[in-house]
């Protein structure tokens, strides 16, 4: 991680116009911090939440990914106890977000994380990021801590407020025990840890927290090893922008990971399974094992992903309903015994049908869709000749890459829901070029792209045929949370000197 920054100089990453607002943010936390704990804080952890512009649940299968973070963020004010290993845990937000305190547990346990389903401790996200470093850097005598939490990314939106929350508190704990190291081990460490919550996930959310950087995009890939390049979006004229627009369906994937974000993992480790070990003879256990044997040594390109999605169409049968689990051991010719094994022990899922047609063709196309989404990128930032790019073109050609995602996730993902295809359908119909779910879905916003100088009439027409419609008693002042244009924003920080 990057050495401290004072938080004067930290302020001046953000717009001019936002500074005076961050100031007031930061100024209140630390005035709230005596507050609460009559102490001073040392530092404030930083970490943001992201918007994916495109590839959505292949990260997990070892496909590469386009985010970009939000300025959304979570704030940890922190004071450390040298002598004590309490850790208390509070939030701004008291009345929805209860108090907790607890002691570092000793060697195995560290601490303990308990997730039942339909709810999920709020605290059990810091938990991940402590036990995380600790296990990590077998850290004995872990320090004391005094947190107090401020977050503004909405839970439950596809915007990855777990993921930020995460790596606050991994950077927060690990700064607070003097451990100094670089951003992939730490996007690493709170990829790994993020798991103790039950979800099954993928490494995007993470990354791009650690690794985002102002006025930047991020291609993430992540295998053979994990490498995010940060990247220039088209420079066009009118600019090109992005607006996130929330359903207000929230969908708490670690409460419902076992019918929805877990079992899609396990649908995509069954067709690479069928695919490589039965068709290919090749032990493949992703969707990316499998590409990475079809092109034999060769870089896996859209051309291939695209081709491959062919043979997915030619040998993955009972494409509408997929596998109960007797026909399943029949096509893996394995028995019941070892299918649940290697693929439903770990994280348990639920469900009649296996789809892995549906899921192999998305994973494949949605990967193909990355790639060329990232060549339009390349081909079109130097920012000197955006007077002279075809803007409408390279504007309809991002677009259809995102319109054709999204009908991905909602007809073979099956991760959408009917609010969110109608936000789509509003934004489209609002003059998006191009608009989809974003996220792990099921419920939570939806990423449009639209001429710079349009977005301010684009955001009063979605308002008013979704907003207005769908939930007239929304109140005014919520509507700039749930409706927002968005520039890529700063990464992580450490933020001293308050
Ligand atoms: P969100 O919706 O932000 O929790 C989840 C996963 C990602 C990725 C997307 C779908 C975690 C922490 N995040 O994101 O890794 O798989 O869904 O593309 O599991
Ligand atoms: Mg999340």
């Amino acid at each position: 991680m990057a050495a401290a920054l004072p938080l004067s100089e930290f302020i001046r990453a953000y717009p001019e116009h936002n500074r005076q607002s961050q100031y007031t943010r930061y100024h209140e936390l630390v005035e709230r911090f005596r507050l609460t704990y009559n102490r001073e804080p040392k530092f404030i952890a930083r970490a943001p939440g992201r918007v994916n512009l495109i590839g959505e649940h292949i990260d997990y299968v070892g496909f590469g990914v386009l985010p970009m973070a939000i300025s959304g963020d979570i704030l940890i004010a922190v004071s450390v106890d040298d002598d004590s290993s309490t850790v208390r845990i509070k939030n701004v937000d008291d009345s929805k977000y209860k108090s907790r305190e607890w002691q570092y547990e000793g060697d195995e346990q560290i601490v303990t994380i308990t997730n039942d389903e339909g709810s999920v401790e709020w605290s059990n996200y810091f938990k991940c990021g402590y036990k995380g470093i600790i296990q990590h850097f077998k850290l004995s005598r872990p320090k004391g801590l005094h947190c107090l939490v401020d977050g503004n990314v909405p839970p439950g939106a596809g915007l990855s407020s777990s993921s930020a929350f995460v790596c606050c508190a991994a950077i927060a704990v690990s700064y607070a025990n003097n451990i100094e190291t670089d951003k992939t081990t730490m996007a690493k460490i709170a990829i790994e840890c993020e798991r103790y919550i039950g979800v099954n996930g993928g490494g995007m959310d993470q990354t791009t927290s650690i690794f985002a950087a102002t006025n930047q995009a991020l291609y993430i890939s992540f295998r053979p090893t994990l490498r995010p390049t940060l990247i220039k979006l088209p420079s066009l004229s009118p600019p090109l922008t992005f607006v996130v627009s929330n359903s207000l369906v929230t969908s708490n994937k670690a409460a419902t990971a076992q019918t929805n974000y877990n079992l899609r993992v396990v649908e995509t480790k069954l067709a690479a399974y069928y695919l490589g070990t039965v068709i290919m003879q090749k032990d493949c256990d992703t969707l990316w094992d499998v590409a990475s044997q079809y092109v034999n040594g060769k870089e896996i390109d859209s051309k291939s992903l695209r081709k491959l999605a062919g043979v997915v169409e030619e040998k993955i049968g009972n494409k509408e309903r997929g596998y109960g689990i007797v026909e399943l051991t029949e096509l893996l010719s394995l028995t019941t015994k070892q299918v649940t094994e290697r693929f439903l022990t770990k994280f348990p899922v639920r469900t009649e049908n296996f789809h892995l047609y549906k899921r192999a063709k998305h994973v494949f196309e949605e990967a193909a869709r990355v790639l060329e989404f990232y060549s339009l990128c390349q081909t079109h930032n130097d920012e000197s000749m955006a007077g002279h790019i075809k803007a409408d073109q390279v504007y309809s050609e991002l677009g259809q890459l995102m319109n054709s995602s999204h009908d991905s996730c909602r007809d073979l993902y099956d991760c959408s829901c009917v609010e969110v295809d109608e936000l789509v359908r509003v934004c489209l119909e609002c003059g998006a070029k191009g608009s989809r779910l974003t996220g792990a879905g099921w419920g939570g916003c939806v990423v449009s792209v639209i001429p710079g100088n349009e977005s301010e009439e684009f955001i009063s027409k979605v308002t008013e045929k979704y907003y207005n419609v769908r939930f007239p008693d929304l109140p005014k002042e919520r509507l700039s949370e749930v409706i927002f244009e968005t520039l890529p924003g700063a990464g992580a920080a450490i933020i001293t000197s308050l």
